[in-house]
């Protein structure tokens, strides 16, 4: 059979889920078919990231604009790649790494890059007769992931005064994906009326969590508990909690900032202590970005007090970026990686990233950014990846549920199993 060519790639400029600007990329190929992806976009953005390319035109969508990066698709990136084999995608990311030349894909932008690695992916996996999750993985995909609904936001995902980014409820104790995903949904909206009760609002933040004032930053730690029990589920043995603190965010002058409730600087120290008592009063089993991207000596002791007990997941610190991944595993940071395909600009890299990092006893949670489209690329993904983990936002809003519904749909396609808890107990 005649290899499927990349015959056309057509980039555009489409709005995210908060009404910014981003990239929609469609690769043709010589056979007629056409794949298309978008390119999701963080707001707590880690300064070791690749490049996200952005205009800087102040008369168009406030300097958010991607024409450049649309210009570099049209007239460096699509030149090349016409004419390649697109079923073979490592081919393919290491000439997109070649052209760009950079460490951190600033030349012609990781979102340029990423859309059509995605594209080009997409395009291959129709061609093939296959979804995406087993053209990449192939025999080996057997896990669905565990889903992790972030149901109340703060930081930089809200307006509210929470210092944490993210309470996530983890529903790993269902014996299914659709089971779980019920669960959830049915706390976060036993949680909708408790906040109402208190006369809170529930308006929603960023990845679709509810996001109204609280009295400090624990508080909805106990309100979610209460929201599990309201909802006729066991916390511990069902549900499990987790956060990002995203703390690169509250990092100055080697130490963290808490506005809430009153301003104050915290040592790393204190931090593993809070997080620590916190640990033994609820059920976490998972902290992300409890430290900020460049606090190694602080991820090191983080690890060692608390890595036997939780899952420490280096977002900020690790960016997807395999350099940076080897340096933690080498000095005992963190025991997990969050996976964004954006941090690092292409679908092998990423692949390349989760498979260091479960090669070295690291897990691999597979994350959406604050800024999404309805793409659900990360979906299948995870599955591909065996790494049995996910964070997509709250059951709530279009672009999160896109997510969750693809791996409700791969579930009863593929019959795959659930991985609860198998891959977060230690
Ligand atoms: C994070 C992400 C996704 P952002 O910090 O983990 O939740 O946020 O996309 O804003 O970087
Ligand atoms: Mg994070």
């Amino acid at each position: 059979m005649a290899k499927p060519l990349i015959a056309r790639i057509q980039a555009r400029e489409i709005l995210d889920s908060r009404g910014n600007p981003t990239l929609e990329v469609d690769c043709y190929l010589s056979n007629g078919i056409m794949g298309r992806a978008s390119v999701p976009s963080g707001a707590s953005v880690g300064s070791f990231e690749a490049l996200e390319l952005r205009d800087r035109d102040p008369a168009r969508y406030f300097g958010k604009g991607v024409l450049k990066a649309i210009a570099n698709i049209h007239e460096i990136i699509a030149p090349r790649l016409i004419g390649m084999d697109a079923t073979d995608q490592f081919r393919i990311d290491q000439t997109l790494i070649e052209i760009d030349g950079t460490k951190n894909k600033s030349k012609l932008g990781a979102n340029a890059i990423l859309g059509v690695s995605l594209a080009v992916c997409r395009a291959a996996a129709v061609c093939a007769g296959l979804p995406i999750y087993r053209l990449l993985g192939g025999a080996g995909t057997r896990l669905i992931p565990t889903p992790f609904l972030n149901i109340i936001n703060g930081g930089m995902h809200a307006p509210n005064n929470l210092d944490i980014q993210e309470y996530m409820i983890v529903p790993a104790g269902l014996p299914n994906f659709r089971e779980a995903i019920r669960a959830a949904a049915e706390i976060y909206f036993a949680l909708k009326k408790i906040l109402e009760e208190k006369n809170k609002p529930t308006y929603v933040g960023d990845e679709g969590g509810m996001a109204p004032d609280f009295a400090d930053n624990e508080e909805p730690l106990s309100i979610i508990m209460q929201a599990i029990e309201h909802a006729g589920y066991h916390p511990g043995e069902q549900i499990y909690l987790a956060i990002d603190v995203a703390a690169s965010s509250l990092y100055q002058d080697n130490a963290y900032i808490f506005m809430n409730p009153t301003r104050r600087t915290i040592s790393a120290q204190e931090l593993i202590e809070l997080y620590t008592a916190w640990i033994q009063k609820y059920p976490i089993i998972s902290i992300e970005d409890g430290l900020a991207e460049e606090d190694w000596d602080g991820w090191h002791e983080l690890t060692a007090a608390l890595g036997n007990r939780v899952q420490l997941i280096g977002d900020d610190i690790f960016v997807t970026n395999i350099e940076r991944l080897k340096k933690g595993i080498q000095q005992g940071a963190a025991n997990a990686v969050l996976v964004k395909p954006t941090q690092i600009g292409t679908v092998s890299e990423t692949l390349d990233c989760m498979k260091l990092a479960m090669e070295n006893g690291y897990r691999a949670i597979v994350s959406h950014r604050s800024g999404e489209t309805d793409d659900h690329f990360i979906a299948d993904l995870a599955v591909a990846a065996n790494c049995g983990q996910i964070k997509t936002g709250a059951p709530c809003r279009g672009e999160r549920t896109a997510k969750y519904n693809r791996l409700i749909r791969i579930e009863e396609e593929d019959h795959l199993p659930y991985a609860g808890l198998k891959t977060l107990m230690r």
